[in-house]
């Protein structure tokens, strides 16, 4: 049987509430997803998401909840599932390209100040909005991070979109590197729970995780999560990578930072308990959503 919000709120802690920070979390709790964040201001090779746009996009797009629905979105899908204590943003496009996301967590937050909000971010704009998210009762975050060697996350992410520039090569992976550990670093230094989730491409950062780990677990990261390559896009060529290399990947992490094993891969408008229930076909009731998460 599984808790509700009511039985198990205080004085449990956010890592044993939170379904992606806790082994013992990831049968009993649910998350919400909700897909507000449209646009994305990098381009990685893998992604291919035809709202991945150099700029932000005007109005509400098809398929992304309007950030006013949040509080009521997340009304009914605690109707639906009281066992979520979580309400994430994760996608699908990246979660601080557009204020779309604060403004959700901000309305949620205050009228839902025991949910744990948790934001998924490619990190390039974390260390400037990390004040704001602590603000509006964001407690766990999840950053990107695909490669610490800015030669090797050249061949990951194709150019971001920085300070209005559109920038590539070698300044890319600085800037993204840098920004992504100062992020890391404020969060923490707010009190919030940090995960770094890895995409594990074969041939091109697979002996780089133990890297990745070393460094972001530096910085605080709390927990790591590998992720293996969806081939897409330009990278839609790559096999992906099989259970020995994923378990090796793991095991490398691992010595440096605790390894999360149970991620399911959320859709960016998942709700329910992971692995386990989905409402959001019920909760968004047929209007086409955006899949695509961060997680
Ligand atoms: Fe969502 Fe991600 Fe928050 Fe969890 S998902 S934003 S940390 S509330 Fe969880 Fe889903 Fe894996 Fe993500 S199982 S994809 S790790
Ligand atoms: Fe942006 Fe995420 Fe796609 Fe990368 S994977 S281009 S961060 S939406």
């Amino acid at each position: 049987m599984t808790a509700t919000r009511s039985e198990t709120q205080k004085p449990l802690k956010v890592s044993q509430l939170h379904p992606c920070f806790s082994s013992g979390a990831h049968n009993k709790y649910g998350r919400l997803h909700l897909p507000v964040s449209a646009s994305c201001n990098i381009q990685c090779r893998f992604c291919n998401r035809s709202f991945n746009r150099d700029e932000v996009r005007p109005g509400v797009a098809s398929g992304i909840l309007p950030h006013g629905e949040a509080v009521d979105t997340v009304r009914r899908a605690l109707d639906l599932c009281p066992e979520i204590t979580v309400v994430g943003i994760a996608g699908p496009g990246d979660t601080l390209a557009s204020g779309s996301a604060i403004n959700a967590f901000r309305a949620v937050h205050e009228a839902y100040p025991d949910l744990i909000m948790c934001l998924s971010t490619n990190g390039l704009m974390l260390p400037d909005r990390a004040e704001e998210l602590a603000d509006v009762g964001v407690r766990t975050v999840t950053v990107t991070v695909n490669a610490v060697d800015p030669e090797i996350l050249e061949k990951i992410v194709a150019y971001i979109i920085f300070e209005g520039r559109r920038i590539t090569g070698r300044p890319m992976g600085d800037i993204l590197t840098r920004r992504q550990l100062e992020g890391i670093r404020k969060m923490k230094a707010l009190g919030a729970t940090v995960k770094v989730n890895s995409v594990l491409i074969p041939g091109i950062n697979d002996a780089h995780i133990g890297d990745i780990a070393r460094e972001t677990g530096e910085a605080g990261a709390d927990i790591f999560n590998i992720i293996p390559l969806i081939p897409q896009h330009e990278m839609a060529h790559i096999t992906p990578p099989d259970c020995a290399m994923l378990q090796e990947a793991r095991n490398e992490a691992g010595k440096y930072v605790d390894v999360f094993r149970h991620c399911k891969h959320c859709r960016a408008d998942a709700c329910g308990i992971p692995g386990i229930s989905d409402f959001s076909g019920k909760l968004y009731n047929g209007r086409e959503m955006e899949t695509f998460s961060h997680g």
